[in-house]
């Protein structure tokens, strides 16, 4: 940690190694890099989380033994000597404890706040309900394409704080909500909200401190990249600060336009490609690529490279990824479509009906609101999980509904439904966490589940 970290942490968060007395809560991804990059960098602290088995116990004995970890139940005696708590972004900063302690003058600093302190290089920070991952990939290989040493994390994987080194050219960081909800001094050279979509309701008090939570990526005086498409989003502009716009249906910033007959990626300035060109499926990906090549001309990327990393890049896994034909019925695993935004936007891009396999948890979101694209694109809808009767509930009397109970009964159910020529789509609307480890485990458990097909 260098004196001007060391400087702006004191400033900004009155945090210092001589008189802070740090509790990092939660040992997961983030907790851990935390406690490894404070260690190094001399600061003293104490861990607590609330699962009696958290990971990350022995690799914390390892760095220090004498740090202190606390597992199991959170108690008051945890937090009264703390003056600063880090919150992992998997625990409500409502759990009485940390509010209370807040509340009592201890300083809220996360690892988006220690990064921000840590670097001078240009950061792309992006948020949204859905796409985050997919656009800041799409970021990150274009930042690469472009001969630029480019760090890529976040919420996506790998914690900030284990992305900082000095020869480190751009960052591109994925933000979700919760991150956002806990930084104060983010200042991105470019960043967006993709969309907002009803998701995390039972974290966010309502809609409008979800949406309240991802305009945080704006903090600072970097360019904002807006949805002109989502009406939360294009409310986030004002005039105090450099906007660009990007949109799927209107003719505003970079967008859609006909080119000799067929569509393309273009700004007022600039024709970028064919939309044919990208090897992603679905329109909602056409906004991806624009937002990514909004962000990457904001920080000086190369129109070429940008879109030979466009180009090339097919996609990440368990996002409208196709498994297998079997018996002329088409298998796509979707299943990071964790809220019914994402839902919505799988089915929207089929012009035939396809058979839904939906449910897990719903996390406090009005499943009705799935009811006009199911109505539209569906021939019949599979349900499984623990909201499964919400979902029956919410879409009675559209097309049939069937009920199953884990992913394998669902593909055997959709098996059972699908005739040749169908695709079955596995786009949850749901988290996984009712029944599976994530939805990598259940996207892994679907894909096996058609491969074990007659
Ligand atoms: N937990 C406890 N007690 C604790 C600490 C955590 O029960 O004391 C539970 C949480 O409630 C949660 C789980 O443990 O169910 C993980 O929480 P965490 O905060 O420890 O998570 P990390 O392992 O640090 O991973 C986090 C992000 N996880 C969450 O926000 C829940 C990861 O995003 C992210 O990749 C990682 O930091 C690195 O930045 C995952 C995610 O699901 C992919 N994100 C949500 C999403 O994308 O919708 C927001
Ligand atoms: P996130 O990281 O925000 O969860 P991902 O790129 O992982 O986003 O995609 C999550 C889900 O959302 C997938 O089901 C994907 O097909 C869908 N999706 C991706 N981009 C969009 C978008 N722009 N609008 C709506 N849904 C999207």
């Amino acid at each position: 940690m260098n004196n001007s970290t060391l400087n702006l942490l004191n400033k900004h968060f009155s945090l210092n190694p001589q008189t802070a007395n740090i509790l990092i809560v939660g040992l997961g991804i983030t907790g851990f890099s935390i406690a490894r990059y404070l260690h190094r960098h001399g600061f003293q602290f104490s861990v607590i989380d609330s699962r009696e088995n958290p990971p990350n116990a022995e690799e914390l004995s390892q760095l220090s033994p004498t740090i202190q970890l606390t597992a199991g139940a959170f108690q008051a005696t945890n937090f009264t000597t703390a003056t600063h708590l880090i919150v992992s972004p998997g625990i409500s900063l409502q759990q009485p404890l940390i509010a209370q302690a807040l509340q009592r003058g201890a300083i809220l600093v996360s690892d988006v706040d220690i990064f921000a302190c840590a670097t001078t290089a240009p950061i792309v920070a992006i948020t949204g309900a859905n796409g985050k991952s997919t656009v800041t990939t799409m970021v990150g290989e274009m930042g690469k394409a472009a001969g630029k040493i480019t760090a890529v994390g976040g919420n996506l994987g790998t914690p900030m704080l284990d992305l900082l080194a000095d020869e480190v050219e751009l960052y591109v960081l994925e933000l979700s909500s919760f991150q956002l909800e806990r930084s104060h001094v983010l200042n991105a050279a470019a960043a967006t909200v993709l969309n907002v979509t009803a998701d995390h309701l039972d974290r966010h008090t309502d809609m409008a401190d979800y949406a309240a939570q991802k305009q945080k990526v704006f903090r600072g005086d970097g360019v904002m990249i807006l949805n002109a498409d989502d009406a939360y989003v294009s409310a986030m502009q004002t005039s105090e600060r450099k906007n660009y716009f990007f949109s799927i249906q209107q003719f505003i910033g970079f967008h859609i336009a006909p080119r000799d007959g067929v569509e393309w990626l273009v700004n007022e300035e600039t024709d970028f490609m064919p939309c044919a060109d990208l090897p992603l499926e679905g329109r909602h990906n056409q906004a991806n690529a624009l937002a990514a090549l909004a962000l990457g001309t904001v920080v000086g990327l190369e129109k070429e490279a940008m879109c030979t990393a466009l180009r090339s890049f097919v996609g990440l896994a368990h996002r409208m990824q196709k498994v297998a034909v079997k018996n002329g019925v088409t298998w796509v695993n979707d299943s990071k479509a964790t809220n019914i935004g994402a839902c919505i936007a799988a089915l929207q891009g089929y012009n035939d009906k396809v058979i839904l396999i939906a449910g897990g948890d719903g996390k406090g979101a009005d499943m009705r609101e799935l009811r006009v694209a199911v109505a539209q694109k569906t021939k019949a809808v599979i349900l499984m999980g623990k909201d499964a009767p919400l979902l029956e509930q919410a879409l009675l009397g559209i097309v049939p509904l069937y009920l199953a109970k884990y992913i394998d009964d669902a593909v055997l159910c959709a098996a059972n439904v699908a005739k040749t020529g169908d695709t079955v789509l596995l786009s949850p609307a749901c988290a996984s966490l009712d029944q599976y480890k994530n939805y990598a485990e259940r996207g892994h458990k679907f894909a096996a589940a058609v491969m074990a097909l007659d």
